[in-house]
């Protein structure tokens, strides 16, 4: 086990954790013990193999992995672990991040990836999401979900000003 993780973060590039910050903020307002990473499909593959074959075995119950262009680490990261992949298509200079969400979205019936929206919505989507999973087990979890969703619904103002 490894003390605890349930949710890794992986990200092909530090570039990406002012996206992928998001998603940590989230896990941390929850109390969801995570790790997060740098592990790119292109620049560290052994790095990639090690992590997503390792992940299931050292405990972890989901993976977030953001990536950015021609974004394979999250489906890469998906055929190596049984693990749910939650992929967040980063938004890329070129293409607005268009690239990122549909070579992440486009995965091939048999190796699935959740796929969310570009940036920082889809970052902290894929939290919610995770939260969302790991609350099907977890009591406690679920509580602190519907609190956080609570929250969220009591600070929308109803009138524009
Ligand atoms: C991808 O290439 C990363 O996920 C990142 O979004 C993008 C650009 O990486 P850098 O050139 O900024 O390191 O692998």
């Amino acid at each position: 086990m490894a003390d605890g993780v349930q949710v890794g973060i992986i990200m092909g590039s530090r570039s990406d954790w002012d996206t992928m910050r998001h998603a940590a903020d989230i896990l941390d307002a929850l109390g969801i013990v995570h790790e997060c990473r740098v592990v790119s499909a292109h620049r560290t593959p052994d790095r990639l193999y090690n992590y997503a074959k390792t992940a299931a075995g050292r405990g972890l119950k989901v993976i977030i992995a953001g990536a950015g262009g021609a974004a394979h680490l999250p489906g890469m990261a998906a055929a190596m672990t049984r693990l749910p992949v939650l992929g967040v298509p980063v938004e890329s200079k070129a293409l607005s991040g268009m690239d990122s969400l549909l070579s992440i979205v486009q995965m091939p019936g048999g190796i699935p990836v959740g796929t969310l929206a570009i940036g920082k919505p889809g970052a902290i989507n894929a939290a919610l999401l995770a939260a969302a999973m790991l609350a099907t087990t977890d009591d406690a979890l679920a509580e602190r979900l519907e609190a956080w969703r609570e929250t969220q619904t009591a600070s929308v103002a109803e009138m524009p000003e």
